[in-house]
């Protein structure tokens, strides 16, 4: 039988916004849910009415890490080739519109995967981040040991996916894991500035500007610069370069095409 749905979801101004919501488990990330997630993100993305897209948690979890219960008595078999546990977690990877993780509370195990996989983390003061799998006999499963480490580093990474030590909003916001630490009170209204700052830009460089910096992860710097030069030369072939060159020389707001 399958649950009540386990997201709420809604658009404000331009902002789609999809918040966990399987409180009783702190958002533990369990199939029915990732697979309601990717939906969400993909409708979003195909909907013209909205820009920029923010992934949400509660005031105590933001996700505690994938379902361990649903996962506990999965045998190699099941997990190989059934795609028990891969199904929908990379949907968000799909998405070319920005999407921002709003986090408060824990994000731990495949919350905090999902997390990195966002565009940006926002996190509210009471954010815990963490790779605790060790204490479970597994280890990161959804890029946690790649993402985590190009994020904060060698030594970190090590400690906390080693040890399970969790590092709280201050240290994730030094270590460079998150944009910025806001009070949790303002955590979505700063989110949603985010996501109204974008909507208001020029959709075709917000789209291409989110693929140059994802490029930097995936190639050396020579390619990297290279793969930006082209992005950069072709957007002078839009009309919202020239409504955005045209305003600045003008002294009035821009008002983009593509928006
Ligand atoms: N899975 C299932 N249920 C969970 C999970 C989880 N990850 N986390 C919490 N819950 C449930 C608890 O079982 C409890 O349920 P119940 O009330 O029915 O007993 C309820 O949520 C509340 O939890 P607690 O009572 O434990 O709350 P506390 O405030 O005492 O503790 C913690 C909060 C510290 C977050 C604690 O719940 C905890 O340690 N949770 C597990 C964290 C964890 O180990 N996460 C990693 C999971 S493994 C993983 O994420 C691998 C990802 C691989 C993805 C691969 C994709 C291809």
């Amino acid at each position: 039988m399958t649950e009540a749905s386990m997201i709420l979801v809604e658009t404000i101004g331009r902002v789609g916004v999809v918040r966990l919501n399987r409180p009783k488990a702190l958002n533990a990330l369990c199939a029915q849910l990732m697979q309601e997630l990717g939906a969400a993100l993909l409708a979003f993305d195909k909907d013209p009415a909205v820009a920029a897209i923010i992934v949400t948690g509660s005031e105590k979890a933001f996700a505690a890490g994938a379902d361990i219960k649903e996962m506990k008595d999965k045998t190699f078999p099941d997990v190989v080739f059934n795609d028990f546990i891969g199904a929908h977690w990379e949907t968000v990877l799909e998405v070319k519109k920005p999407v921002i993780a709003a986090v408060a509370g824990f994000a731990l195990g495949g919350g905090c995967e999902l997390a990195m996989m966002c565009d940006m983390i926002l996190a509210a003061d009471n954010a815990k981040f963490g790779q605790p799998e060790i204490n479970l006999g597994i280890i990161p499963g959804a890029g946690g040991s790649q993402r985590l480490t190009r994020a904060i580093g060698k030594s970190k990474a090590m400690e906390m996916i080693l040890t399970a030590r969790m590092m709280d909003a201050a240290e994730a916001e030094r270590a460079n894991l998150v944009a910025r630490v806001v009070p949790l009170a303002d955590l979505m209204a700063e989110a949603l500035k985010i996501g109204e700052k974008i909507a208001s830009l020029s959709g075709p460089s917000v789209a291409i500007a989110k693929d140059a910096v994802n490029a930097a992860f995936e190639t050396t710097l020579t390619e990297g610069v290279k793969t930006e030069r082209r992005m950069f030369l072709g957007l002078f072939a839009t009309a919202d370069q020239k409504e955005g060159m045209n305003a600045f020389a003008e002294k009035r707001r821009p008002n983009f095409t593509h928006r």
